[in-house]
């Protein structure tokens, strides 16, 4: 039997409710998240974005050439992200000159270590990631100002059809994959549902 990304969702669903539904995103639906927790996680992704942009050019460096097209249009969009949360820090006069918590520093290890992956587990990972910030800022529904602004970017329907397309990248080479690249491609899932849920609640330990 072969796994896919349905599957993954369907048989982790209690890891992947903690990766995408939590007190962070409430907070935000709510409008009553503290400034200063909001600004943790902000700082916190941008650091985030610089080493997922690199994993995502190693995806792509292992990845066939028809997939080239859906890959190099997300790193064209994270390179957009990254400058936009550039103006989002100096907006809030926040300083992107700081140290990773451990639980980015983690994630982002985490990501450096999958280049040694064979590509069905680096396509499930890259998905999975990006799936996490499509239903976690979408699952609260509208959210007030200025946390539109964010839950839009991830939230909206371009991004929903982009991580269907990472999805169909996915589930096709793990239709031949081997067994033990499936297993792993399954482990790499519940590793990014782990380290989601972890980011989240990283908002509520500001260092
Ligand atoms: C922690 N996961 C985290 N940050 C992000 N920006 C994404 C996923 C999706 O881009």
């Amino acid at each position: 039997m072969t796994i896919t990304c349905k599957l993954l969702l369907q048989n982790h669903a209690q890891d992947w409710q903690e990766a995408t539904v939590h007190p962070f995103l409430e907070q935000c639906q709510l409008g009553i998240i503290q400034p200063q927790q909001f600004n943790t996680w902000l700082m916190q992704d941008y650091l985030f974005v610089v080493e997922f942009t690199r994993m995502v050019g190693r995806v792509l460096a292992s990845a066939p050439p028809e997939h080239f097209d859906v890959i190099l249009g997300g790193l064209a969009a994270l390179k957009d992200e990254l400058n936009w949360f550039q103006e989002k820090a100096t907006q809030r006069q926040l300083d992107l000159n700081i140290k990773k918590q451990p639980t980015c520093r983690e994630y982002c290890e985490y990501m450096h270590s999958l280049a040694d992956k064979p590509y069905p587990v680096q396509a499930t990972a890259f998905w999975a990631i990006e799936l996490a910030y499509n239903q976690g800022w979408q699952l609260p529904g509208k959210m007030p100002a200025p946390y539109d602004e964010f839950a839009q970017r991830w939230g909206n329907t371009d991004f929903t059809k982009y991580v269907k397309l990472l999805s169909q990248q996915a589930d096709e080479v793990l239709e031949t994959a081997q067994e033990d690249i499936q297993k792993q491609a399954e482990e790499s899932f519940l590793m990014v549902a782990k380290f989601e849920h972890n980011f989240w609640q990283m908002a509520f330990h500001t260092a």
